[in-house]
């Protein structure tokens, strides 16, 4: 098989899992701001990284199937905590604020960046980190720095594309290698990737049932 193929379509049985876990309820459970600050290491938990904008709220918000869960919106920087989300029975899944975003004061991005990183390279109960990756854009130096960092720390991660309904065949092909390129050089990068609309829906079974899956 192609090392960093797009993941098939989950069997009848993953699916349902995957179906049956984000059915259940999901809530917020609190917005962290320093490491002090998180939960309990308790049970396992996902979270998803990514450049400002690309799309992590949303797909929280699909995911879920609630549209306000996560707060999205077309100001970069939107994300500003470390927000946490509980589900019935499953893993804590962790919105992260964007990275890579100059438009903010440089004190406040520093700080967010710090915190960034320490909760990606120190968080024990962190299961798998998904990386969101613009399917028009494909990887660009930010993302191979928070990469690198999670190759440093063994955090198995795994790039979701995201916006899939805003890139035409042809140019995702482009991005789908250039992506692959990219991950051929991370020793943590889970060999697999999903390609999502948040909009459109693509991709949103396929996910639940890997966040399913997971141990
Ligand atoms: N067309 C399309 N737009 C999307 C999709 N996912 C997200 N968007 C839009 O992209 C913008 C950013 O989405 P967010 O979910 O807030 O992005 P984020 O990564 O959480 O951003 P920060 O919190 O600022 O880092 C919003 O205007 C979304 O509506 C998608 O699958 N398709
Ligand atoms: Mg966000």
């Amino acid at each position: 098989m192609l090392p960093f193929a797009l993941a098939p379509d989950p069997d009848p049985a993953m699916r349902e899992a995957g179906r049956k876990l984000f059915a259940g309820q999901t809530e917020f459970l609190k917005g962290v701001v320093a490491m002090a600050g998180l939960p309990p290491a308790d049970r396992p938990e996902i979270c998803f990284a990514g450049r400002s904008n690309v799309g992590k709220s949303s797909l929280i918000n699909a995911l879920t199937g609630r549209r306000g869960l996560a707060r999205a919106s077309n100001t970069p920087g939107r994300t500003q905590e470390i927000n946490y989300f509980t589900t019935t029975g499953g893993p804590y899944l962790v919105d992260l604020p964007g990275y890579g975003y100059a438009n903010a004061p440089l004190k406040v991005v520093e700080k967010w960046q710090r915190l960034l990183k320490a909760y990606l390279s120190g968080r024990a109960s962190l299961r798998r980190a998904f990386v969101l990756v613009d399917a028009r854009h494909g990887t660009k130096a930010v993302d191979e720095e928070i990469m690198t960092l999670l190759d440093s720390a063994a955090v198995t991660f795994q790039v979701v594309l995201t916006k899939a309904d805003k890139v035409k065949e042809k140019d995702r092909d482009k991005v789908l290698a250039q992506v692959r390129t990219t991950l051929a050089k991370h020793p943590a990068a889970y060999p697999e990737l999903v390609l999502t609309s948040a909009e459109k829906g693509t991709g949103i079974e396929t996910l639940r049932a890997i966040i399913a899956g997971m141990e």
